[in-house]
């Protein structure tokens, strides 16, 4: 039998180490696939870059992604395995306070994946979850994977999607049909990322929270104070200012070579 792997508290990388802990345990019951395993590694390297904090730019979009979410008429929430895995009650919480639907849409699509996917959600609260098996009646013209059958109560009705941790066809093809996408991508460059309407660049766990926050904040605001806070955003340049602040940070690390205090003492000493 294998052992369990203990994390300690103490270990300055606990809390990341938990994170890919739970999604490996996830991967055993179907819900997360090996490529979200190297998808999530992909986000921890940019994350990293970005100083793995909320930054100014990603609490804009987020504030911008709210009022987006508010002022929709059908808008859904597009959940693939590693959303669910990362942060369940997260979903159904943005879907009660948005009145967005629940939609399971998988890259790597199985009906044992998608029910895993809608257990995991049952348990946490969610009372309807569109897209499991024949639900997903409907496609998406022009995109190659099996991300293009979707719900013709959900995805294909929307007018707002949340898309976290996309791969790109589908937010081009959603955009195409004239939909509004938000997305969370830790990596600005990606494709999704440069083509949704809202692009969010931060971490899904530390996102949602806030994304909730900020929605239960704005929900009682007018409708022109939602339309104000959504035409005064700009994606192009905040995706350039968040390009532009990795940039800065990683040109002031460069400068220190080792940033870690401790590990620098140590090359203090041999300087000596
Ligand atoms: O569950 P499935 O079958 O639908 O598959 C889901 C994955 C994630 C495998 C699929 O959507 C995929 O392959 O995604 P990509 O193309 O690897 O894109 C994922 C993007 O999300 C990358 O740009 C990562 O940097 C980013 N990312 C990874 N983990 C996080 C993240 N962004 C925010 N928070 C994270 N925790």
């Amino acid at each position: 039998m294998v052992k369990k792997t203990e994390i300690s508290l103490n270990h300055p990388r606990a809390k990341s180490l938990k994170t890919r802990h739970s999604l490996v345990s996830h991967v055993k019951s179907g819900v997360v696939t090996l490529a979200g395993v190297l998808a999530h590694g992909r986000g921890e390297a940019f994350d990293y870059l970005l100083g793995e904090k909320t930054t100014e730019t990603a609490h804009a979009a987020i504030k911008t992604a709210a009022a987006t979410m508010l002022l929709a008429e059908h808008p859904v929430i597009s959940v693939n395995g590693n959303i669910a895995a990362l942060v369940p009650e997260g979903i159904i919480k943005l879907a009660e306070v948005t009145g967005a639907k629940i939609e399971v849409n998988l890259f790597h699509r199985t009906l044992h994946r998608e029910e895993a996917i809608k257990q995991l959600l049952e348990k946490y609260g969610a009372k309807e979850v569109l897209g499991v098996g024949e639900a997903c009646s409907a496609e998406i013209p022009e995109i190659c994977s099996e991300r293009r059958n979707v719900d013709p109560k959900g995805i294909l009705l929307a007018d707002v999607i949340l898309v976290p941790l996309e791969d790109g066809d589908r937010t081009e093809a959603l955009r195409k049909m004239g939909k509004t996408v938000i997305t969370v991508d830790l990596n600005p460059l990606s494709r999704t990322a440069q083509w949704a309407n809202v692009t969010i660049v931060d971490e899904v766990a530390r996102t949602f929270p806030l994304l909730i926050e900020e929605s239960k904040l704005l929900k009682n605001q007018t409708k022109k104070n939602l339309q104000n806070i959504v035409s005064s955003f700009d994606n192009k340049k905040n995706l350039a200012t968040t390009i532009e602040q990795i940039n800065q940070r990683l040109s002031g690390l460069a400068k220190q070579g080792v940033y870690i205090p401790e590990a620098n003492e140590l090359y203090k000493e041999h300087e000596t």
